[in-house]
């Protein structure tokens, strides 16, 4: 799979809810030629159409570069995209990001075969309330009960899903904790026999250091996502990002 084959690797998100098509554009070139693995886009709150528009202009100006959509809701679902991460909530308990949106999607998946990923998401807590925690309306898992996490991804293995979303949302005071990430790979074998390396595990939210992509990738995680210290523009270069997570 075009994403898959890339592990591990950083994932740079694009969230066009505050990133204009010219501005994402520029950021995904600078991602291509750092050498990430892929982009991401979405936002846990964009009622409007900018995720298509701002995904169109990613694909006109990366066209050989892998875009994954990374929903709030199926209301940013595009044809502009390689793969939809097909996420369900499962640190929460509304039903609406349990399976509501999943139903929601179903027209617009029939009318575009666009690849899906079933991903199990985990919203853990990171410092602050932030729009994932708001929006959803669930309470994260808390930072210092790696069991607990470990068994939520457990059970969304065991139901079928094919990968794993560790979230301490965007802008979160503290990344996701290296003992989380830990448990949680140890637990994607799903049947309690130690952790299966094929299944994908992203994990992102408050990383601002190469220092800690590299702890999360030393944890565990396949995929390391930033966002807002690319957004920003005031952080290390991308490549720093890359190697880290490559090291
Ligand atoms: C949030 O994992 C992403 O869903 C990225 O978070 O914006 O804090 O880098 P940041």
């Amino acid at each position: 799979m075009i994403l898959l084959d890339r592990r591990p690797g950083l994932l740079v998100l694009i969230d066009p809810s505050h990133t204009p098509p010219g501005e994402a554009a520029r950021i995904g070139v600078a991602a291509r030629d750092a050498g990430a693995a892929a982009l991401l886009i979405g936002s846990s709150f964009d009622g409007t159409r900018a995720t298509h528009f701002v995904a169109a202009a990613l694909r006109a100006a990366v066209p050989d570069f892998p875009l994954v959509l990374f929903p709030g809701s199926a209301m940013q679902l595009t044809d502009q995209v390689d793969l939809v991460l097909f996420l369900s909530l499962v640190s929460g308990r509304n039903p609406q990001y349990l399976i509501e949106e999943h139903i929601r999607a179903v027209p617009f998946l029939q009318r575009h075969p666009v690849p899906t990923l079933s991903t199990g998401y985990l919203l853990i807590d990171g410092g602050r309330v932030t729009s994932v925690e708001a929006v959803s309306q669930t309470r994260p898992l808390p930072a210092d009960k790696p069991e607990l996490a470990a068994a939520h991804t457990m059970a969304a293995r065991l139901i079928g899903m094919q990968a794993i979303y560790l979230d301490a949302g965007s802008g979160a005071e503290r990344p996701v904790p290296a003992a989380v990430i830990r448990a949680c790979r140890a637990a994607t074998g799903g049947a309690g026999v130690g952790g299966d390396p094929a299944v994908p595990l992203f994990v992102g939210g408050g990383i601002r250091s190469p220092e800690q992509a590299h702890a999360a990738r030393a944890a565990g995680a396949d995929f390391v996502v930033i966002g807002t210290i690319v957004e920003r523009g005031t952080g290390p270069a991308l490549e720093a990002f890359v190697q880290a997570v490559r090291a």
